[in-house]
């Protein structure tokens, strides 16, 4: 029999949730459960995959149900425009561990992950004293790197394709579509959460833990499993933004075309947000086991939790789906960010932009450890605690990638059903994937391209994105000063130095013996 979890497992949830509410100290004090005293707060970032903020009820989505974020939203901070570096996996995360722009260092593909002798937080934490666990994807680390950032890590056998295999694969347009799957227990995110929840149980060590929880949900394909796959009605859905919008990038058409999209009805593209919401909701029941097994061992009073994503998904808007590395749309930067921290104010709502990687600096901050590399994250515990942020932020998101760095590209001929014609389309149309790059304000997304569209939108008027102002002169001052101050912000953050110093003087000792050894030289000296 199916469950479904509006009727039995979500109540259960709301309840469970309705419980922490009250029962959640206002900070840490006295003994913690493990007997250790004070000290510094253990971390868990919850980290979902593709996850977008207006899909969540706490940012303001009337239909879909998410008890136990929004529950950690009422009992901490919640940061309502929060934005990501890069609208993709590898290079977000990269970012998010350094507090660099992805032009810092060129962390633009999903094949250049942080190397040893680059910077990483966790790797501050570790030598700070934490244990540091790593659960799930990676998509963030050189696998060189893993072994001096993290005390242990795991991933689930089978990765993100794991419950879809044997499935047989999709024909026709590539809606990335599937069927449900059968046990929300078998999903690759409960096999992380078991492993969170371990260490959450774990009484043999006085020492802080930091769990960073990589999930998979709510990405791509569309598919919950079978007890939330039901739960939302197409046709209770708000409207998506429509296809076929003018004054749009090239890559809008060109998906479109090449996924076989333009055959597809909007019936259809509101069924993928109904699943991808469904998924959302499955992200939640994880948040609200682990919420209750935090509030079984006690670790409610000592551990700061933050809830984020690495970048949103078009999820039927523009009828398109998934993501695209150059594209730039908020539904696929504005990402939740919820810090429910021991000591902090309850139901803070942050009006003002903050961007991804400032998990980076809160957490440092929150560890009292110092990063020893010049970033651009900002700590925001003073707004955790109830102060305010500062209104004149604002959020840079860069994406793309041009030809002369064959290297990025995501190769020809690979990606199998799902993927495959959006490896080809950007090989054989470099130029829909071209760099560009975003400034955010509370009003204004300003997207420069030079190899392609640009676009300005009024995000209060329009929050969709629907109407591309570039060209209009009423807006052409606002365009002016966003574009300066994009230039700006490359101005002041590009191509940092390093700390460590190499001397002026040359090495002191000379490269070798000049004479050149021939073989003829070799073997006389040889056959003495
Ligand atoms: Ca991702």
């Amino acid at each position: 029999m199916t469950v479904n979890p509006t009727t039995r497992r979500n109540l259960l949830g709301m309840a469970g949730a309705a419980g922490l509410v009250s029962a959640l100290p206002s900070a840490v004090e006295g003994q913690t459960a493990s007997g250790r005293s004070g000290g510094r707060p253990n971390l868990i970032l919850f980290f979902t995959d593709e996850m977008r903020a207006d899909a969540l009820g706490c940012y303001g989505n009337p239909v879909v149900k998410t008890p136990n974020i929004d529950a950690i939203a009422r009992q901490g901070a919640l940061f309502e425009n929060c934005h990501a570096q890069f609208p993709v996996c590898g290079a977000s995360r990269c970012s998010l561990l350094t507090g660099w722009p992805a032009s810092q260092h060129g962390h633009r593909s999903l094949y250049y992950f942080l190397r040893p002798d680059e910077p990483n937080l966790f790797r501050y934490l570790k030598d700070g004293g934490y244990d540091v666990f790593w659960f799930g994807k990676n998509d963030a680390l050189a696998q060189e790197t893993f072994y001096a950032s993290l005390t242990d890590w795991f991933e689930p056998p089978g990765g993100e394709a794991g419950p879809f295999r044997g499935m047989p694969a999709p024909t026709g347009p590539v809606t990335m579509q599937f069927p449900s799957t059968p046990d929300r227990r078998a999903l690759p995110d409960y096999a992380v959460l078991q492993r969170a929840i371990k260490v959450l149980e774990r009484r043999e060590t006085d020492k802080p833990f930091c769990i960073f929880m990589a999930l998979v949900q709510p990405h791509p394909p569309y598919s919950a499993p079978v007890d939330f796959a039901n739960l939302y009605k197409p046709a209770d859905l708000p409207p998506l933004a429509p296809p076929g919008l003018a004054k749009k990038p090239g890559y809008h058409a060109a998906i479109r075309e090449a996924y076989g999209l333009t055959q597809v009805p909007d019936a259809q593209f509101r069924q993928i947000r109904a699943t991808y919401y469904a998924q959302v909701s499955y992200s939640d029941w994880l948040l609200g086991e682990l919420l209750q097994a935090m509030e079984r061992t006690g670790r409610d009073r000592d551990t700061a939790l933050i809830f984020s994503s690495d970048h949103g998904d078009y999820a039927g808007d523009y009828g398109l789906v998934e993501k695209w590395p150059g594209a730039l749309e908020s539904c696929l930067t504005h990402v939740p960010l919820i810090a429910r921290v021991p000591g902090g104010v309850a139901g803070v709502r942050a009006p003002d932009m903050v961007e991804l990687y400032d998990i980076m600096a809160t957490f440092l901050d929150l560890g009292g450890v110092k990063a020893n590399h010049t970033h651009f994250a900002r700590s925001l515990l003073p707004q955790i605690h109830g102060g305010r942020g500062d209104a004149n932020r604002a959020a840079f998101t860069e994406a793309g990638y041009n030809v002369y760095e064959p290297q990025a590209f995501e190769p020809p001929g690979e990606g199998g059903p799902l993927y495959g014609k959006k490896h080809d389309l950007q090989n054989d149309h470099p130029e829909m994937v071209s760099r560009c790059a975003s400034i955010r304000t509370r009003q204004h997304t300003y997207v420069a391209r030079p190899g392609g569209q640009s676009e300005l939108y009024d995000r209060l008027a329009d929050p969709l994105e629907t109407v591309n102002l570039i060209d209009d002169r009423a807006h052409q001052s606002a365009r002016e000063g966003l574009q300066t101050r994009l230039v700006n912000w490359y101005i002041d953050t590009t191509g940092v130095p390093p700390m460590d110093k190499d001397g002026r003087e040359a090495p002191p000792h000379p490269p070798s013996r000049l004479q050149p050894v021939t073989p003829d030289i070799r073997d006389r000296a040889l056959d003495l």
